[in-house]
């Protein structure tokens, strides 16, 4: 069976865009493939963390993924520290990644920004880490969005390079899952920005634990500009804020642009802001109370995940002897 890895970095509260862009599709992958959604927290750590923060935004996650429908009967949820195959896998293939492939890495750039020399070794080596998250349990399809395309890329450069080297199958190049269904949610306070967790403005995103005013303030405040709906989504091309909300709605409802213009063609944004937030809060509604009961109870969340973590360390133990063994290290 072909098997899903895939994650979300707490490094705050899981937002709209993790929800659009990534968990809605886990829940319908667990019906197709063998499944491990992960929360890397190590990943977390490649941008300064406050320890307290960092423990309720891993918990948080973890109620969000099962409120959301992940069901940890089928698949397997897990906190990426926890098992350590991941990073004794990263070390192994860092060994085998050229400076060059890591300092083409768009990522690494945009987040060092000009402080390159500032920046933390874990920051440049986040690809390769990435990369172990994924080949350590094989995996065989992960779902990536746009920004996450390169770092795939050079993990099945890391794999094909060990296989390579060791005559050896045993990394399979791992398959992008690209999902018709994502979207890629942009901030509500700027059409062109991405809506992320490290925005400072947390106008800009809905969280996934905001309740039903909260969201219908973010709506209200959210940037639009003074013409109406469009007739066609091609009006939106220089819009980027009116196309974010309708590509929202649109997402949601599971319909394409063109119906949702066709639907409010020439109304005005506070009539769709409203429509917009009575669907935003039907369906995060449920999450947020779900994830709000879970974590009453941390000790069970906790279970969860240390069962999940059991469950990894299996797999992620068995490949990291074979690894060993490949490459000569003596397990006497
Ligand atoms: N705005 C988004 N739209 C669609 N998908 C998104 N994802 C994140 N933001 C959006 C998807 O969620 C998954 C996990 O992403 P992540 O949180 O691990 O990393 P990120 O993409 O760096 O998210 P943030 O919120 O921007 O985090 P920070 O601010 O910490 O860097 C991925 O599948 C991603 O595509």
């Amino acid at each position: 069976m072909s098997r899903i890895l895939s994650g979300i970095q707490p490094t705050g509260y899981l937002h709209l865009g993790n929800y659009l862009g990534a968990i809605r599709n886990w829940v319908t992958m667990q019906n197709d493939y063998e499944c491990l959604f992960c929360i890397v927290d190590l990943h977390a750590l490649t941008t300064p963390q406050d320890p307290q923060m960092l423990r309720q935004s891993i918990r948080t996650a973890a109620a969000v993924y099962i409120a959301a429908g992940i069901d940890p009967k089928r698949s397997i949820i897990f906190n990426q520290s926890q098992v350590t195959g991941h990073t004794q896998l990263s070390w192994l293939l860092s060994c085998l990644t050229p400076l060059g492939w890591l300092n083409r890495m768009t990522q690494f750039k945009d987040k060092a920004g000009k402080q390159k020399d500032q920046a933390s070794l874990g920051l440049y080596a986040y690809p390769v880490l990435m990369a172990a998250d994924i080949l350590i349990y094989q995996a065989t399809h992960v779902p990536v969005g746009e920004d996450q395309k390169q770092h795939l890329e050079l993990a099945r450069d890391i794999a094909g390079t060990f296989n390579r080297a060791y005559k050896t199958e045993f990394f399979p190049l791992p398959e992008p899952q690209i999902l018709g269904t994502a979207t890629r949610v942009m901030s509500l306070r700027d059409g062109l920005a991405k809506m992320s967790k490290s925005d400072p403005s947390d106008y800009s995103r809905i969280h996934l634990m905001d309740n039903a005013d909260t969201i219908a303030l973010k709506i209200r405040k959210a940037k639009t500009d003074p013409a109406p709906l469009p007739f066609s989504p091609k009006e939106l091309e220089s819009r980027p804020e009116a196309l974010n909300l309708i590509n929202i709605y649109a997402a949601l409802q599971g319909k394409t642009l063109e119906n949702v213009c066709q639907q409010f063609a020439g109304q005005s944004f506070a009539v769709f802001k409203k429509e917009l937030t009575d669907i935003l809060v039907a369906t995060l509604g449920p999450i947020t109370q779900e994830s709000q009961n879970l974590l009453k109870d941390i000790s069970s969340i906790d279970a969860l995940l240390a069962e999940g973590n059991a469950k990894a360390n299996l797999i992620a133990q068995k490949n990291i002897e074979e690894v060993h063994n490949i490459m000569g290290l003596l397990r006497p």
